[in-house]
């Protein structure tokens, strides 16, 4: 089956697949657009307007987490827990991780005020994830699973948010937070799922909105 994945370079839920396509070693070409002057094709195809799309043969799926769950279903590996009742609530926590991929947005452009209550829901949402989050190395223990390819472009933004500010989102005080996020952002599959000098990007997007978070830049 040829696999072509539609994407966005700044989408963390594009890279979510990308992430899981890496891990599960399954062959496939990303295809970048511009979202904010998406090509008439793409307008075509896509059901939602939104990336990420995955072209399977002639066919369109949508929805990161849908993506995830086919890419997992043609995978000779299973990346989700085997006991029916650990997956369901995987599934759950993919779920609502998926919302707090949707804070990042307002951090991002909002004046001080949505500034502060993105983060405020962020850290709310993060103290959940913390109290089930044991001190395995990702979310399952040993093995990488596919929670793990929906977390980790939000740990890769909050990384680079604390790198170009004095730590604005701070997540010390998650000890469990912490080190998954560190154990997800030194593999290679989360590396190399975006194009390089993309933190640059990420800065300059910061930069450009003239948010409350381009205030408290540091060069
Ligand atoms: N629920 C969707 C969200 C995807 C999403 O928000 N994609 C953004 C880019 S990161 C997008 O396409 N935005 C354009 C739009 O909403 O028109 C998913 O998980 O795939």
């Amino acid at each position: 089956m040829k696999l072509e994945l539609i994407s966005f370079k700044l989408c963390p839920f594009a890279q979510h697949a990308i992430i899981l396509l890496n891990k599960l070693n399954i062959e496939h070409e990303v295809t970048y657009i511009n979202i904010m002057d998406p090509p008439q094709w793409f307008k075509d195809i896509s059901p939602t307007g939104q990336v990420p799309l995955l072209k399977a043969d002639d066919e369109i799926i949508f929805e990161s987490a849908v993506i995830s769950e086919f890419i997992n279903d043609i995978s000779d590996i299973d990346a989700h827990p085997t006991d029916n009742v650990q997956k369901a609530k995987n599934r759950a926590w993919i779920q609502f991780i998926s919302s707090i991929t949707g804070e990042l947005m307002p951090i991002v452009t909002g004046d001080e005020d949505k500034f502060n209550k993105a983060k405020e829901s962020l850290f709310n949402k993060l103290t959940r994830i913390e109290s089930v989050k044991s001190d395995d190395k990702f979310f399952n223990g040993n093995d990488f699973s596919i929670i793990d390819a929906a977390i980790a472009p939000i740990f890769m933004r909050i990384a680079w948010i604390n790198e170009f500010t004095n730590n604005a989102l701070s997540i010390a005080e998650f000890k469990n937070l912490s080190a998954w996020s560190e154990n997800l952002l030194a593999i290679e599959e989360t590396k190399t799922s975006v194009v390089e000098g993309l933190d640059d990007v990420y800065y300059s997007n910061i930069e450009g909105r003239e948010g409350h978070l381009s205030t408290l830049l540091v060069d």
